[in-house]
């Protein structure tokens, strides 16, 4: 009959669409996993995604987490700690509202863990805080650090030991904000034929907590060696910047914001120009996107998220799948649902 045959179909349709990993933490909502082995542990530095009730738009205020959470585990697939409360909004004296995706490195003896809020003034600025302990508790510094500014901060640190701060996302991110570094209330999202917005890059000092000289753009370029245009919006950076070394070479992979994907692109310096490869993580459920990529144990794994839990775009989960390089050094796309 035909409820048979619609539900016979709907089970077709779900088991499509079967995630290829589950949730790390299911007691609370987790997003923007940035994931590193300290002391032969991994460790992922989540946003705590919460329900404030604040309505939807197009400049996130959905998302309006109020602390941070550290995970940890042994192995991948192992036990998953949440070690508490690491840092709230509370306790950063600068901050208004809006914790975004943080990231986290160890240095001499002390973890910087590096956030974006809004300020006061409600423009978000990248902010650095420290422990003894890679799970915190995180003490934030009383300013954010000079010269940055927009969401989701990572860090990098080269086999010299030299630290660069990658950062930017456009729309509620407010990289369209800033022009050479300047403050513009009336900066505006790139028209579809005009190119699109570049994300950035510092040099760390070597006390982490200021950047060394000036932030520069980063050039994302086709195999012609030519920026994309913001109307190629499945190619150009939105947000979600991740850098990682392969084999003497820099991966560069960010999200798409609008079009859902995580793209990578490849150069031969921290700074780029990174050339264009292609998607390393296919959209999943939810708008965002966002991941991380880290070596454990001679694997290669892809942390992401996605709302398994919720069906609820403010209310992620985060996972952890692996990730496979071609002989050619470039990156096997993944889909995370099995078809
Ligand atoms: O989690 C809030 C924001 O959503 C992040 O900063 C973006 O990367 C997106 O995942």
């Amino acid at each position: 009959d035909t409820e048979t045959v619609a539900s016979q179909a709907d089970s077709v349709a779900s088991k499509k669409h079967a995630p290829i990993s589950q949730p790390l933490v299911s007691h609370i909502f987790t997003a923007d996993p940035s994931a590193h082995v300290f002391n032969g542990r991994i460790y992922v530095y989540p946003s705590h995604d919460i329900d404030a009730g604040t309505p939807e738009n197009d400049n996130g205020d959905h998302f309006d987490m109020r602390d941070y959470h550290v995970l940890s585990m042994d192995s991948i697939g192992g036990k998953v700690t949440d070690h508490g409360v690491a840092l709230s909004v509370n306790d950063i004296p600068w901050a208004g509202r809006q914790l975004w995706a943080p990231d986290a490195m160890f240095v001499n003896g002390t973890y910087y863990l590096y956030f974006p809020v809004k300020d006061k003034q409600d423009i978000f600025r990248i902010g650095v805080a420290t422990s003894k302990s890679p799970e915190g508790p995180f003490v934030a510094e009383p300013q954010p650090i000079p010269g940055t500014y927009s969401i989701d901060p990572t860090v990098f640190k080269d086999d010299d030991g030299s630290c660069y701060l990658y950062f930017g996302g456009i729309w509620g991110g407010q990289l369209q904000l800033w022009d050479n570094n300047k403050f513009n209330e009336k900066g505006q999202l790139r028209k579809p034929e005009q190119q699109a917005i570049l994300p950035r890059v510092g040099k760390l000092a070597a006390n982490m907590k200021q950047l060394d000289g000036e932030v520069k753009e980063i050039k994302i370029v086709d195999d012609q060696g030519k920026t994309f245009l913001e109307g190629q919006n499945d190619k150009r950076f939105f947000e979600a910047a991740w850098l990682h070394k392969y084999n003497g070479k820099y991966y560069f992979s960010y999200s798409t914001g609008d079009t859902h994907f995580i793209n990578y692109a490849i150069g031969d310096s921290p700074y780029g120009p990174f050339t264009y490869k292609g998607v390393v993580l296919n959209p999943v459920d939810g708008w965002t996107n966002h991941h991380s990529i880290v070596e454990v144990n001679g694997k290669w794994y892809i942390f992401y998220h996605d709302v398994q839990l919720s069906g609820k775009t403010h209310l992620r989960n985060v996972k952890v799948a692996e990730l496979k390089y071609n002989s050619d050094g470039t990156i096997q796309p993944l889909t995370a649902y099995s078809n």
